[in-house]
């Protein structure tokens, strides 16, 4: 019997390469996001490989988020897979001089967010007694480096909410776990630095992970067997040994 997996942020990134990972090994997708394009894009490569369900809405709303996961279609209702992805940094700026709007777009996705999602699928799994959900913290959940504050703040709530999933969630069977990736050459920087040119040198002079690296770890976590869960991982390039320290070339 086919799984069916839903993936936030799936127009980009680490979302779309998980996509492209669970499409080839057959899963069922529900891929959200609010670029359009990107996701008619991407359901269009993937409906080769596996039924592909779209579905538009911003995470921070909270009405939309719930009418957008309960309009989908009787096939694509039995969740067995979350994969919470969706979120950014908004912003690299100090306390004390860092933008309102930045750490409400921060809170209000990668934390409240995450929780909308989690709150419209979580009672389908517990109906049923089975499911994985799968956070995507960040090493900013782990350590904390200058001028990531908010960031890492929202990243460090990823990570206790995820422990208090999966305590809340044993009885029922469903596994919890979160997925911490160091640097990402993704759409990320882009965001978090608004278009500027910084975002250019943040991946230069070494080998970041790719999203597809951090796909791969993703998919080995849903394939294992069924008493193995990977509650943690923590994975960086080589050439970063912590948010801090990252040998580059000149
Ligand atoms: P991208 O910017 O490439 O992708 C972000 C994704 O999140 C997009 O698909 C975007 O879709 C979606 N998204 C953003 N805001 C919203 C919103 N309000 N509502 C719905 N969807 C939203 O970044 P990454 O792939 O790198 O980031 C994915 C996750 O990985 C994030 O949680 C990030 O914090 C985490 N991470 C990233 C690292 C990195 O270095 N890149 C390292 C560690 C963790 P759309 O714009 O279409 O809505
Ligand atoms: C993304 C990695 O180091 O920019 O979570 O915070 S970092």
């Amino acid at each position: 019997m086919k799984k069916t997996a839903l993936i936030t942020g799936a127009t980009s990134g680490i979302g779309r390469a998980t996509a492209h990972e669970f499409a080839k090994h057959g899963i069922n997708l529900i891929l959200c996001g609010r670029r359009q394009e990107r996701l008619d894009s991407v359901q269009k490569a993937l409906s080769r490989e596996t039924d592909v369900y779209i579905l538009n809405f911003d995470v921070r709303d909270r009405k939309q988020t719930f009418e957008a996961i309960a309009s989908l279609p009787k096939e694509f209702q039995k969740i067995d897979i979350l994969i919470n992805n969706a979120g950014n940094a908004h912003g690299l700026d100090p306390i004390q001089t860092g933008s309102l709007d930045d750490w409400d777009a921060m809170m209000d996705i990668n934390v409240k967010g995450l929780l909308y999602v989690s709150k419209a699928i979580i009672p389908g799994m517990t109906d049923r007694k089975s499911g994985h959900i799968i956070n995507i913290g960040s090493s900013a959940g782990k350590e904390v480096y200058p001028n990531g504050n908010v960031y890492c703040g929202s990243k460090h709530a990823v990570l206790a909410i995820t422990e208090g999933m999966r305590i809340d969630l044993n009885p029922f069977g469903i596994k919890v776990g979160a997925i911490n990736p160091g640097l990402v050459e993704t759409e990320f920087s882009e965001v978090r630095f608004k278009g500027d040119s910084k975002a250019d040198n943040v991946y230069k002079g070494y080998k970041a992970l790719q999203p597809e690296d951090v796909a791969d770890v993703i998919y080995f976590a849903i394939s294992r067997p069924a008493h193995v869960n990977i509650a943690d991982v923590l994975m960086f390039c080589t050439a970063q040994a912590s948010s801090t320290i990252v040998k580059k070339s000149n």
